[in-house]
């Protein structure tokens, strides 16, 4: 396939080993994504890689807060849903999947590094205001067009794909190369909030 116009970067979002089969968290079918997500990186003059990568002690554990995984919780920064520990920095679970092709990829930015603040999204923090300068960096690049893919599709694929409508990039997300964990109804949700912000969804 030809490749798409050189303003158009591919942004792959979470393809872990624990957001696969057997993963501290995983998502139903999430290795399901790779053999997309690799035939389609050679479209794109310009892929990026995001990786979940949280302290031990990270906030967004459930362990942390007498709680079990999945219930919601209020932190100063704003609702937030309380998760198994999951992609712990450096920790087996949160390398790639070994069977992404990780080759071709440009940058491989990291997120959710602080211990007090969860990064659901590649472009802002769970604050809504912590950049990580993802923006910035495509902007430099000269790219223009975003398509989203990976995991999970209903948290860290939506919050990208709404901030990045937001910053102005124009966003489309390859929903056959996502997989969502679907929690009390937020895939609906997700695709209801990523039409409204603008996404395409192919
Ligand atoms: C994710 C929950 C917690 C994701 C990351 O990649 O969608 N979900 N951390
Ligand atoms: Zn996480």
């Amino acid at each position: 396939m030809a490749r798409q116009n050189t303003d158009t970067a591919l942004i792959i979002i979470d393809v872990q080993n624990d957001f696969c089969s057997g993963g501290a968290l995983a998502v139903p079918d999430g290795e399901g994504v790779i053999p997309r997500i690799n035939a389609l990186q050679a479209d794109f003059p310009l892929v990026v890689l995001t990786q979940d990568w949280h302290p031990a002690g990270h906030i967004s554990f459930a362990e942390h807060h007498d709680a079990p995984p999945f219930t919601q919780t209020t932190l100063p920064y704003g609702p937030q849903t309380l998760w198994s520990t999951h992609c712990v920095q450096g920790s087996h679970g949160a390398a790639f999947h070994p069977d992404l092709q990780t080759g071709a990829a440009s940058l491989i930015l990291r997120k959710g590094n602080n211990p007090q603040l969860d990064s659901y999204s590649a472009f802002f923090e769970n604050d809504h205001k912590t950049p990580t300068g993802l923006a910035g960096y495509l902007r430099e690049r000269g790219i223009s067009r975003l398509v989203l893919a990976g995991l999970a599709t209903d948290f860290c694929v939506r919050y990208s794909a709404v901030d990045a409508a937001r910053c102005g990039f124009a966003v489309s997300v390859d929903m056959q190369a996502c997989r969502a964990i679907d929690l009390d109804g937020s895939l609906a949700a997700a695709i209801d909030e990523m039409q409204a912000a603008g996404v395409v969804l192919g």
